[in-house]
Parts: structure tokens; sequence; C-alpha cells
């Protein structure tokens, strides 16, 4: 990898996953990844975001919003390192109402 291409916040694959993202998941930071990600809905019409949550020294937050502006912490280092973990949202899909699930990664 070129060397200028190598922190945390680039995406040298160019597959809108940053490396600090590519790495928290245990996806190639140098090819283009489509499957870092499944999204899927529960029984009970609630999104669900499932990823493998690779690394220990890695906070990972799932955020929840209905309008893409107002974010909310729904989830902090969900299920245990090194396991695909899937977290539900904490609002259900109705008639007219979107919602949308985000993960952040943060490093200490
Ligand atoms: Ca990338
Ligand atoms: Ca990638």
């Amino acid at each position: 990898m070129q060397e200028s291409l190598r922190d945390p916040g680039d995406n040298p694959d160019r597959d809108g996953l940053l490396n600090l993202i590519e790495y928290a998941l245990d996806t190639n930071p140098t090819a283009s990844t489509s499957s870092a990600f499944q999204n899927s809905l529960s029984a009970d019409h609630k999104v669900q975001l499932t990823f493998l949550r690779a690394r220990s020294e890695l906070t990972y937050e799932v955020l929840a919003s209905s309008d893409l502006t107002n974010w909310t912490v729904i989830s902090t280092d969900p299920g245990a390192v090194g396991q695909q973990v899937t977290v539900t949202d904490t609002t259900a899909l109705d008639t007219g109402t979107k919602r949308f699930l985000r993960l952040r990664v943060t490093s200490p």
C-alpha cells in the first residue's frame, strides 16, 4: 500500500470503508469489500446490523437514527471479540417510519 494511503481515515480501495473500519471488521484495505455489513429485518420489524467484531482494542458503537441527523447509541461493544455480532434497533419500522443504523469505531 502506498505510504500516503495508510492512515486510519484513508480509503485506498475506494469501497466506502475507511482503513480503521476495514481493520475493525477484518476486511481487506486494498480490495473492494462489499460484504462487510449485513442488514436484515427482525420478525418484529426492527432493522438489524451484523458485522464481525474483530479487534479487542477498539470500541464498537451502533447508532440509530430516523432522520440521519440525530443519532442515538443503541449498543456499545456488542457480543464478543472475534464473533459475528448482530445488533437490533430499538424502534420498529412502522408505516412511514424510516430507520438507519450505522457503526462507529473508535480507537483508544
Ligand atoms: Ca477501504
Ligand atoms: Ca476493502
